[in-house]
Order: structure tokens, then C-alpha cells, then sequence
């Protein structure tokens, strides 16, 4: 045993809901750590406390996954950086989150006028479908396909943490942990952009990132007290293949050196 043994803390709750034919498993909470060894009771407990104080609801079902990782299996990254948009509302925020992901397609694909426009007409709708998911859509801006193997599920990006951080947290930042997935997806094989409206009613707060982009932190994305969010990849399959970008996605372990990158 060495003090370079890292382990994978995985959390997620959920709750029942409906009765009957119609029950279900709603998604609460989750969360994703990887630290060092001495970490990991402190962490795992301050992931239970964060499942059971959750803002969606008391849950019914908590998983949390321990695994050892080794230290040569880690890809280490620099975070993306960060610029911040302010707005006067949230309808103004959408539209510019929309405008930013419809850039960075045509700048992937300017021969193809007919799919740009009715990729920009159907972001909204997409983002509505994303809604009841846990995970995230993978679209394909070749096709106009979703890629995901689960469409209710959705593909869900896993194995990552800010470097060094071996930080006990019981309540979830949401920025510090959006940049790290972001700087993740951002590196995936054939990815064109993220983008993410937080699920948590009273976080208004969303993003779009890529590597040209950066991470952009729009202000307000959608109205206080709304718990619809979702989060869509946007993949183009000309540049590699689904396969190996959701293997990199669910797989790959990563660790974001988030040291230059400032909270604007
Ligand atoms: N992989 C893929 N999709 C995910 C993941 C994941 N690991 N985690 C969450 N999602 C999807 C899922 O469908 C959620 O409903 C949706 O994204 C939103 O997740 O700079 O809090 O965890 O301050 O609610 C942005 C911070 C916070 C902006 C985003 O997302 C800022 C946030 P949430
Ligand atoms: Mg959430």
C-alpha cells in the first residue's frame, strides 16, 4: 500500500414516486469523487449527509460505489478556462446558451447549411427531452442522431475529480464540480460542446463549454423554483466514434488541476 492509492467514491439517490403501475425511481442526487485513502470514510459520509439533505426530496434508495484506482490509469487535465456572462433574464440567458452551441456546430460544419438550421431549431426541444434523465444526451451533429445506448438513462460522465482535493464537502458546489466534468467532456473523442442547465430548483446558474469556447457560465438559464435541467453532448461522428467517446466518458479516470482556473 502506498500513499498514491487513490479510490472512486460514487453516490447516488433516488426516490420513489407513484403509486401502482406508474412507480418509479426519480433521481435525487449524485455525486463523483476521487481521493486518497485517507479520505475516503470522511467523504463517503459527507455523500450520505448530501443525499439526505437534498433539495429534491427525502430519498428512498442511496448507492454509493468505493473502488480502488490506480495512480498510472489517471489522465491528468487542465481545466478549461472561465468567462462569465451576466443577463437580465433567464429567456435572455437560454437564447445566448442556444446562440454559443449553434456557433461552435457551424464552425464544425459550415458545408452543411440544411442540418445547421434545423439543429438550431431543435436545441429547445432536445433540451426538454433531456428533462426525466440522469444522464446526459449525446447527439450527433453529423446525423442528428442520439447516440446514447439508454435514452431515458442518457450517458453519464464518471471517474473524475479536481486534483488535489481531498476536501470533505457535504453540500454540493455546483461550480467547482461543473468544471471538472466539463473539462472532461470538453477532452472526449469527437466532442463539439456541452451544454448544461442544472436539475436543482434553486440553482438558475448553467454553462456551455468546449475547447475553443472554454466554459462559459451564463448567469440565469431558466426561472428560480424550476427543477427541469439537462445536459447534452454534442458529438460529431466524423471525428470519432460513439464507442470510444462513451468508453472515454464512463470509463477514463481524470483529474482536473483546477489551479489556474478562477471563479469569475
Ligand atoms: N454525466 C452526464 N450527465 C449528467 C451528470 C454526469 N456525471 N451529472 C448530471 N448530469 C445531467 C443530469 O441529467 C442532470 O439532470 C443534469 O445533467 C444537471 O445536473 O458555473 O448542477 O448536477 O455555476 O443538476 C452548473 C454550474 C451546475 C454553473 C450544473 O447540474 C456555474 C448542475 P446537475
Ligand atoms: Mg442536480
Amino acid at each position: 500500500m502506498s500513499d498514491m492509492d487513490y479510490y472512486s467514491l460514487k453516490m447516488r439517490a433516488s426516490q420513489q414516486v407513484g403509486d401502482g403501475e406508474q412507480k418509479r425511481e426519480q433521481h435525487i442526487s449524485g455525486a463523483e469523487r476521487i481521493v486518497n485513502r485517507d479520505s475516503v470514510e470522511a467523504v463517503c459520509a459527507a455523500m450520505v449527509r448530501r443525499a439526505m439533505t437534498h433539495s429534491k426530496g427525502d430519498p428512498d434508495f442511496i448507492n454509493v460505489k468505493i473502488e480502488k484506482v490506480h495512480e498510472s490509469d489517471i489522465r491528468i487535465l487542465k481545466a478549461l478556462p472561465v468567462t462569465r456572462v451576466d443577463v437580465e433574464t433567464w429567456q435572455e440567458g437560454l437564447e445566448m446558451a442556444f446562440g454559443l452551441v449553434g456557433n461552435a456546430v457551424v464552425e464544425c460544419d459550415g458545408s452543411r447549411e440544411d442540418l445547421i438550421k434545423s439543429f438550431a431549431q431543435k436545441l429547445p426541444e432536445l433540451l426538454r427531452e433531456t428533462f426525466p434523465m440522469r444522464g446526459a444526451m449525446l447527439y450527433d451533429i453529423a446525423t442528428g442522431e442520439r447516440l446514447e445506448p439508454d435514452h431515458e438513462r442518457g450517458v453519464r460522465a464518471t471517474y473524475m475529480d479536481a486534483l488535489h482535493s481531498s476536501e470533505v464537502d457535504g453540500c454540493k458546489n455546483h461550480f467547482n464540480e461543473a468544471i471538472v466534468l466539463a473539462t472532461k467532456v470538453a477532452n472526449a473523442p469527437g466532442m463539439v460542446a456541452e451544454f448544461c442547465v442544472s436539475d436543482d430548483p434553486n440553482y438558475v446558474t448553467g454553462y456551455v463549454a468546449s475547447k475553443e469556447l472554454g466554459y462559459v457560465r451564463i448567469m440565469k438559464m431558466k426561472e428560480m423554483g424550476d427543477e427541469n435541467g439537462g445536459r447534452i453532448f454534442l458529438f460529431d461522428s466524423r471525428k470519432a466514434s460513439a464507442e470510444e467517446c462513451i468508453e472515454y466518458l464512463q470509463k477514463k479516470k481524470v483529474l482536473v488541476d483546477v489551479a489556474p482556473c478562477q471563479k469569475k
